[in-house]
């Protein structure tokens, strides 16, 4: 069984930038720690991000032929305005978790609407990169328990 973790725009940046909102981590040791987790638990895990919407989109769609069981997205600013994700991730029918580094809920009014939430099973925002780690423990949980 493999797991897809997917990261929208700016993520990139991380640990370079705003710290005090969303940390002094590196994605690249995000990525090591989540593809450890996941690798211990037996599971297959690809981490992917892009600032480009339609290779979301496509990497969405590549996830049912590749039979990809489970999908952990970040969306970012995506979140908050992408149809065509949604769309894409509605279409492959893979269960996700939908998370977030900071809480949207405590910041500004236009980050308080997820195009995601309704079809999420679950999500988990606030922990910092530690929302990261929660997601592939619960992912663990669904897929392996
Ligand atoms: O808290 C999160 O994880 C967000 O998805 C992050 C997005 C934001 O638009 C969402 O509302 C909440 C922004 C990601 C930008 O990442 C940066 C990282 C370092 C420096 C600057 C931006």
């Amino acid at each position: 069984m493999s797991v897809l973790i997917i990261n929208g725009p700016n993520l990139n940046l991380l640990g370079t930038r705003e710290p005090e909102i969303y940390g002094a981590t590196t994605l690249a040791e995000i990525k090591s720690k989540c593809l450890k987790i996941l690798q211990n638990a037996n599971l297959k895990a690809d981490f992917f991000q892009s600032n480009a919407e339609h290779e979301i989109v496509d990497q969405i769609q590549a996830a049912r032929t590749n039979q990809v069981s489970y999908i952990i997205i970040n969306p970012a600013a995506f979140t908050h305005t992408s149809v065509a994700i949604r769309d894409a991730i509605a279409a492959v029918g893979i269960p996700f978790i939908e998370i977030h580094l900071s809480n949207p809920h405590s910041r500004e009014p236009f980050r308080q609407h997820s195009y995601f939430s309704d079809l999420a099973e679950g999500i988990i925002a606030g922990f910092g990169e530690e929302s990261y780690a929660m997601a592939c423990e619960a992912v663990i949980k669904k897929l392996t328990h």
